[in-house]
């Protein structure tokens, strides 16, 4: 198939999950087209069956917002048109959604034809979906698209009870690809001195580090852990909460055993140090940060909220905590760290988990499905 695919390249899941689903598709022969306003971050541009479309933005004085939106559907029908694309697939509902039913409509009236499917990831739903300015459109482009996924159930039950959907949503997981993100131990007996000394354990936390994360709740955390177990920990990522985690590092008196990495390229490699991930969210539509961890064998103490109780079974493969609970997560983080056998058989866990229900050539499978799936109920209509 030729598909284009669209997301938000530089920040968040969903730019990491549409451009791993391009990759993923280019190495089993289908020719994937990205269109977004810069290459996606974890593209190289060398990749085979795979070509990046920058959308060109161009302003004029008298627009005080240039209509990226508009550029962006202008530049969706055009791609389509010259490389006669099969599909468009979406990432996050605003205002990609709606850019490609403009897409759709432009080369109907030239008489083609262009389904398109939106993927709704998270934030587009619980926390901008919901804006009264942005609901009555998002709630249009899912119900105009051709096909919609979700991430989760949660998030596919919690689009029906806040939108007025008319049509069914498919959910389609996160994935991770388990050959990748996989615990080499000869580089990780390389790499793990740069960060850690041997009989210190490593606690890892990846995201963009907005207020939804709560990264300081992971400084407070290893502010308890730090004292009785001989310990780093690991930030990467980097975002508005940076400061704020930045001041309470400081506050504790942990500079020194607290690596602020920032925006890291390999993040395969360095999840594959740690022992422990914590990823105390005040809201995951999925937890995608700890599917990849996982997969490297680093078990995470997590929030039971959105998603994440459909990706780590408290006490299997994980620890779960109400939002908040700096102390709960602290005393699970210490019984697991001084507890080698458990730690080991929850790592164990942790990446079978990632192997038996998330590996990438699980889900490919899924989406092609259901592209094809899309593509023949568009062409009957
Ligand atoms: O919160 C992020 O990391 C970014 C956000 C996004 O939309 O880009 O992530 C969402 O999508 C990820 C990939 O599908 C999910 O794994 C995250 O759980 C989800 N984030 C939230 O729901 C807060």
């Amino acid at each position: 198939m030729k598909i284009g695919i669209t997301c938000y390249p530089t920040y968040g899941g969903s730019g990491v999950v549409a451009t791993e689903l391009g990759i993923e598709l280019a190495a089993r022969g289908h020719e994937i087209h990205f269109i977004t306003y810069s290459q996606p971050f974890r593209l190289t541009g060398r990749e085979a069956n795979i070509r990046y479309h920058e959308v060109p933005v161009s302003n004029y004085p008298l627009f005080e917002y240039p209509p990226y939106d508009l550029a962006l559907a202008t530049h969706m029908a055009e791609v389509a048109e010259f490389h006669s694309l099969d599909l468009l697939h979406v990432h996050y509902a605003i205002p990609h959604s709606v850019s490609a039913l403009l897409a759709r409509q432009m080369l109907a009236a030239r008489g083609k034809h262009l389904p398109f499917i939106t993927t709704l990831h998270g934030t587009d739903i619980t926390l901008v979906g919901l804006d009264r300015s942005y609901l009555p459109i998002t709630e249009f482009g899912i119900n105009e698209s051709d096909g919609v996924t979700a991430i989760s159930s949660y998030l596919r039950d919690r689009t029906y009870q806040a939108f007025n959907i008319t049509r069914d949503i498919e959910v389609i997981r996160n994935f991770v690809n388990c050959d990748f993100y996989v615990r080499d131990p000869e580089l990780v007996a390389k790499q793990r001195p740069r960060f850690a000394k041997p009989d210190e354990k490593l606690i890892v936390h990846l995201s963009n580090f907005r207020p939804v994360k709560r990264v300081t709740d992971v400084v407070e955390v290893f502010a308890r852990i730090a004292p009785i177990v001989p310990s780093r920990l690991l930030l990467i990522g980097d975002g508005p909460e940076r400061s704020a985690a930045e001041f309470l590092a400081m506050k504790y008196g942990l500079t020194d055993r607290i690596d602020f990495l920032g925006k890291q390229d390999n993040v395969n490699e360095l999840l594959a140090l740690a022992d422990l991930m914590i990823m105390p969210s005040e809201m995951e539509s999925f937890g995608l940060a700890a599917l990849e961890a996982m997969a490297c064998r680093v078990p995470a103490i997590a929030t039971r909220v959105g998603g994440v109780p459909e990706l780590i079974e408290h006490q299997v493969n994980g620890l779960l905590y109400e939002v908040g609970d700096i102390d709960g997560m602290a005393a699970g983080a210490l019984s697991l760290l001084t507890d080698p056998d458990g730690l080991e058989a929850m790592s164990a866990a942790a990446r079978k988990t990632a192997q038996d229900k998330f590996c990438a050539s699980r889900i490919i499978p899924h989406y092609e499905a259901y592209y094809e799936q899309v593509i023949a109920a568009s062409t009957q209509t």
